[in-house]
């Protein structure tokens, strides 16, 4: 993160970090550098941006103006060194975990993360002779327990998704130092709004840009923020080599979206709450899972290390996995979709949806219930949210 910006408050960053007028045009907006490549002024000057973006650019695979100013405000509102951005949030898991991980490395993972992370540490990388272990992460304990000579990584989603369990990213980052591993968290559930994770004292900070940072459902993109030597490593190995680098327009599209990521979030965290007490005092809901609720297991956490609790919430209604088909079938406001951190209101069901290939058992073991509902709530008037949940909700037996 540049000095420049050090000082800023996170609703300036949003708006205005890494993003300077063009010094030729005046141009406000980033363009979008929509090239592959960039002609060079001799051979010389050929070789030496081929060497090292750090000379300029030469091929948008290795770099591209519109990702620099992307990567810039991404590295200046989480708080790290350095960015990078992919084509989705698994392209920059993956990037990571391919330039930071070798054969015979172990990881310890959480149990509850989104479906296609879970796959990439239970069925890729062990593909490539790396040892995983599941464990839940919210029990530091069994973290502690699960580390063994040849771990290299503990890698954790706080909130996760889709349980919204939280983890202590402050106690998890004294156990990687105390050992010499990395932390890797996954913070999309709380954007860097919410959540500062390299503050905590955590390593590497994922975000699947798809989600609250593009927030309007138009855009893929996934970010990686670190320190300045782990980000030029990943960008000369996996970012580089492997090809899951963003384009321009999808770049420009999420610098589009975050320039209101701040207000967006007030209003996911106000209507989320809403949401969330409203569900709680429902004769139909049985459980409600929002970090905001005292009766959330981890109220006390949230409010030590997030500045809000989010948009999403989680709920059980009491007549199972048949009363949540007949309430979800019944909505007419809310969308019936995946992903989530969109201006419009999304809902879904895990166990079939998201999560489908994570084992029944194991599903059940991390919270992911066959009858559980999961709510991206958005920022349209939270009363036209909530008269819908009432009439689906009226529909239930
Ligand atoms: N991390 C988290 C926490 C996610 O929720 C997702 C996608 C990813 C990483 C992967 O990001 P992508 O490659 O899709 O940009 N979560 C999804 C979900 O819950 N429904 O659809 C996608």
């Amino acid at each position: 993160m540049s000095e420049k910006w050090k000082s800023k408050r996170l609703g300036t960053l949003s708006v205005r970090a890494g993003q300077e007028p063009c010094p030729i045009t005046g141009a406000i907006a980033t363009p979008i550098y929509q090239t592959s490549n960039f002609q060079f002024v001799d051979v010389e000057d050929g070789a030496k941006k081929c060497e090292s973006i750090d000379n300029g650019y030469c091929y948008t695979r290795l770099g591209n103006p519109t990702l620099s100013v992307l990567e810039a405000k991404m590295a200046a509102l989480e708080g790290g060194e350095e960015a990078l951005a992919f084509t989705t949030g698994v392209a920059a898991i993956s990037a990571l975990l391919f330039s930071v991980l070798k054969q015979g490395d172990h990881a310890i993972v959480t149990d509850t993360c989104y479906s296609a992370t879970h796959y990439l540490f239970d069925t890729i990388l062990p593909k490539f002779g790396v040892e995983v272990t599941f464990v839940d992460a919210s029990e530091v304990r069994k973290v502690e327990q699960a580390l063994r000579p040849n771990t290299r990584i503990i890698y954790f989603e706080t909130p996760a998704n889709p349980t919204v369990k939280l983890v202590d990213m402050k106690a998890i980052a004294r156990i990687a130092k105390e050992h010499d591993l990395m932390s890797i968290v996954d913070s999309t559930f709380a954007s860097p709004i919410l959540q500062r994770p390299l503050e905590h004292g955590v390593d590497v900070v994922v975000h699947s840009a798809t989600k609250y940072i593009g927030g309007h459902g138009d855009v893929m993109g996934g970010i990686l923020v670190g320190n300045s030597k782990l980000m030029h490593t990943i960008r000369d190995d996996t970012y580089k080599n492997m090809g899951g680098v963003i384009m321009p327009i999808d770049a420009y599209f999420l610098l589009r979206g975050l320039k209101t990521l701040e207000v967006r979030m007030k209003k996911h965290c106000a209507n989320a709450m809403a949401v969330a007490k409203y569900l709680e005092n429902h004769s139909k809901v049985d459980r409600v899972y929002y970090p905001g609720l005292p009766s959330h297991p981890q109220h006390e956490l949230a409010k030590r290390q997030m500045d809000d609790f989010g948009g999403m919430v989680c709920f059980e209604l009491k007549g199972g996995l048949e009363a949540g088909v007949t309430f979800m079938n019944s909505l007419k406001f809310c969308r019936l979709a995946v992903s989530l951190g969109d201006v419009d209101t999304l809902i879904q069901h895990p166990a079939s949806m998201t999560h489908w290939y994570v084992a029944k058992e194991e599903r059940e073991r991390s919270g992911i219930t066959d009858g559980l509902v999961r709510m991206s709530v958005g920022i349209e008037d939270v009363e036209d949210i909530i008269a819908d949940l009432e009439q689906a909700l009226g529909k239930v037996e």
